[in-house]
């Protein structure tokens, strides 16, 4: 007889991530207003529809008292979602304090905070205390909801020191931990003073997944150098138990973006993008305002561009849209400065009476403006400093298949390992490759760019967010399996 499979057909996936894919605001004492929230998490799991999936995380507002936290409870569940309420001096230690200005730098290369920013903020070990706390709400909150045959999947690195959390309490729960960031080299971990506790955390989930085979190994290789464990092909084994680790490469609902292009408002967007820009060859550039976007190179490059081809000056147009984020951090308002007195440079130098050669927003568009900018682009830019994956590089291709765009894209974006045989691979950091590589775009004949464009269009419709999700639950899933058998036959995993 066939062999039946036990699991659910749509197993509960418990979604775990710093913050919740909605924005609320309060309207009252008691009432709430909540809108879906930008975002690369909230882009890859909208496209997962084979999970029964809630979502687990704060909220983004403080809501100091009960009546205002059981209204947004309540608000909440009816989009599936359970808030973990974090009062204002965790999120400045925990979210400002250790994720943004600790381990979201260390992680992209730009290294630990210097003596003069780490006096402006409270000390090291005191945000690392705030961060092992929140971590520990989380911790409560998923226990409280969990029910037996739950996945719990835990997102990036706010949460790393939540699966010890988790498994701590329930050591048969299934919990896989996912890094949307790259994980860096060995050498750049070792620095960070919590590195070894950190690391042993993480390694208390089953399943341990980066975007890239390079960052798998980068995590493989601080294990075994700063804790002295045992890497395999399968992993990190620590006294006989083995942590799977593995890469699995996001991707977007590329369906959701090939639809939109047909709506009627979209091709009105279209319409006027077109006719706006008439006789004029459009470059994109769509980021979070991070430092890690390296926008201000970006916009160097094309200044430089515009510098060593005059017969280009009126007959291209950078558009840069930019979302601020992290606006409370200082280091991002110098950002913001930075990037507002570059461009307004370049324009009054270029600029003519008529146009300017570049158009920087600094504000969020909504998807159905996104999908119309995208397609009507001729080139985009996305030039990453470092970048777990970039998803803005795969949207851009999932709404080209009419025109065949050029996508430069940056050689330390995870998503130079899938795009980059279509894309024209850059070093961001040398203006003058880039430069040229803005030429090399404009001027790409037809065929060329249809082949490349093939390529790109043919991985990002193939390798989609709901198959990332997919692939990531059911290793998880099998891991668990694995690690069973490995106990009832008492043999070490890797003789
Ligand atoms: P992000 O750093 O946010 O994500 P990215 O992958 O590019 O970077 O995703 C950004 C998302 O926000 C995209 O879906 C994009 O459409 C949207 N977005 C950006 N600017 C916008 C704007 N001005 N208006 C509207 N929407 C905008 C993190 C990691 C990435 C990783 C993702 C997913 O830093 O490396 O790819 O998680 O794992």
């Amino acid at each position: 007889c066939e062999k039946q499979d036990v699991r659910p057909i749509r197993q509960r996936l418990l979604v775990v991530a710093n913050r919740l894919p909605v924005s609320a605001v309060r309207r009252g004492e008691d009432s709430w207003s909540l809108e879906i929230s930008a975002g690369g998490l909230v882009s890859a799991l909208l496209g997962v529809k084979e999970f029964e999936a809630r979502w687990i995380g704060w909220a983004g507002v403080n809501v100091p008292d009960e009546i205002g936290q059981k209204a947004l409870t309540k608000a909440l569940a009816e989009k599936r979602c359970i808030p973990v309420f974090l009062d204002e001096e965790i999120v400045h230690q925990y979210y400002n304090g250790y994720c943004n200005n600790i381990l979201w730098p260390l992680f992209h290369y730009l290294g630990l905070p210097q003596e003069d920013r780490l006096a402006t903020t409270r000390s090291f070990q005191s945000q690392f205390a705030a961060y092992k706390k929140a971590n520990k709400m989380f911790a409560a909150v998923v226990n409280k909801h969990y029910e037996e045959g739950d996945v719990v999947w835990c997102h990036d690195y706010h949460l790393m020191f939540l699966p010890k959390c988790l498994k701590e309490h329930n050591s048969t729960m299934k919990v896989g931990w996912f890094l949307h960031t790259p994980f860096p080299s060995s050498e750049i971990h070792r620095t960070l003073p919590s590195r070894s506790e950190l690391l042993h955390s993480v390694l208390a989930a089953d399943l341990v997944g980066f975007h890239t085979y390079d960052y798998a190994r980068h995590f493989v290789s601080a294990c075994t150098r700063i804790l002295g464990l045992e890497g395999t092909p399968e992993g990190v084994e620590d006294q006989g138990r083995l942590t799977r680790v593995a890469a699995f490469p996001i991707g977007i609902d590329s369906d959701r973006f090939i639809r939109a292009l047909e709506l009627p408002q979209v091709q009105e967007h279209i319409k006027e993008l077109k006719e706006r820009f008439a006789g004029r060859k459009v470059m994109l550039g769509v980021d979070r305002l991070d430092m890690i976007k390296g926008i201000p190179q970006k916009i160097l490059a094309f200044e430089k561009f515009l510098e060593e081809n005059p017969a280009w000056r009126d007959k291209v147009v950078l558009l840069q849209i930019a979302v601020p984020t992290r606006t409370d951090v200082p280091e991002y308002q110098k950002l913001t400065s930075q990037v507002h007195e570059i461009v307004g440079r370049i324009n009054g130098r270029f600029g003519t009476l008529t146009a300017v050669p570049i158009h920087h927003l600094d504000r969020s568009l909504d998807f159905h403006a996104l999908c119309a900018l995208y397609a009507v682009t001729d080139v985009a830019l996305v030039t990453s400093l470092r970048d777990g994956m970039n998803l803005v590089s795969y949207e851009f291709v999932a709404c080209q298949d009419a025109k065949k765009g050029v996508l430069i894209l940056s050689e330390f974006a995870g998503a130079a390992q899938s795009l980059g045989a279509g894309a024209i691979l850059v070093n961001p950091w040398n203006i003058t490759e880039v430069a040229n590589a803005i030429g090399q775009a404009l001027d790409m004949k037809p065929d060329e760019r249809e082949k490349r464009h093939k390529h790109n269009f043919d991985h990002v419709t193939t390798h989609t967010a709901q198959e990332w999700a997919e692939t990531f639950v059911s290793e998880l899933n099998d891991t668990v399996v694995e690690a069973e058998i490995r106990t009832r036959d008492a043999k070490p995993p890797f003789p």
